[in-house]
C-alpha cells in the first residue's frame, strides 16, 4: 500500500495518482495542502486541507509542499521523483516497458516541464486565477494596469520573475 499526501487540484499530485492507478498499484490518499481546502484557495475565504506544515510532515518533506509519498515505509517527495520510483520498482512493465530509453525520455521531458513550463504555467494560473484582482502584478501591484507586458523596464522583485521584464511568454 502506497499513502499519498496530497491534494486532487495539485498537478503534481495528479501525475502521480494516475500513474499509480495505471499501474493498479493499491494506494491510500490523504488530503493535505496549506493553500486549498473543500471550498477552493484560501484565497476565497475557505479553510485548507492542513497537514503540511505539521512537524511530522516536515520531517517528511522539508519543504511542506505535496505530493509526498510513503511506500511501506520509503519516504519520498518531489512528483517526479515518485514517478521515477514507481516506474522502477513498482510498474516497470506498465510505465516504462521495461526499456531504459522510455525512462531517459520521460525524464527529459519531465525535467523540461519543471525548469521551463510550470515556472510560467504557476505565473498564469496565479495572475489569472488564484490571486485577488488587486495582488496581480498585472493589475498595477508594481506597474502599469493591463497587460503585464506592456509594462517599461522591469518590474518589482515581489512579481513572479516571468512578469518582472518585458519578455514575451513564447520566449522559454
Ligand atoms: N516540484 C514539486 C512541486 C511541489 C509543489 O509545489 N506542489 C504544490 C501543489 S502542485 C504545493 O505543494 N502547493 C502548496 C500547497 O498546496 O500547500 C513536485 O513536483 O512535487
Amino acid at each position: 500500500m502506497v499513502t499519498v499526501w496530497g491534494r486532487p487540484t495539485s498537478l503534481n499530485t495528479q501525475r502521480v495518482l494516475w500513474a499509480l492507478a495505471d499501474s493498479d498499484v493499491p494506494y491510500e490518499l490523504i488530503l493535505a495542502s496549506a493553500t486549498m481546502g473543500p471550498n477552493g484557495h484560501i484565497s476565497k475565504g475557505g479553510a485548507a486541507f492542513g497537514i503540511v506544515n505539521t512537524p511530522a510532515y516536515r520531517a517528511m518533506n522539508p519543504n511542506g509542499t505535496v505530493p509526498t509519498i510513503d511506500d511501506d515505509g520509503f519516504i519520498l517527495w518531489e512528483s517526479n521523483a515518485i514517478l521515477m520510483w514507481l516506474a522502477l520498482k513498482r510498474a516497470p512493465e506498465v510505465l516504462s516497458g521495461g526499456d531504459p530509453r522510455h525512462l531517459a525520455r520521460a525524464l527529459q521531458w519531465m525535467s523540461w516541464t519543471n525548469e521551463r513550463l510550470e515556472p510560467l504555467l504557476h505565473t498564469l494560473v496565479m495572475e489569472l486565477v488564484r490571486l485577488p484582482e488587486a495582488e496581480r502584478c498585472s493589475q498595477g501591484r508594481e506597474g502599469p494596469r493591463g497587460d503585464p507586458r506592456s509594462a517599461r523596464g522591469a518590474r518589482g522583485s515581489s512579481c513572479p520573475p516571468a512578469l518582472r521584464h518585458r519578455r514575451p511568454l513564447h520566449h522559454w
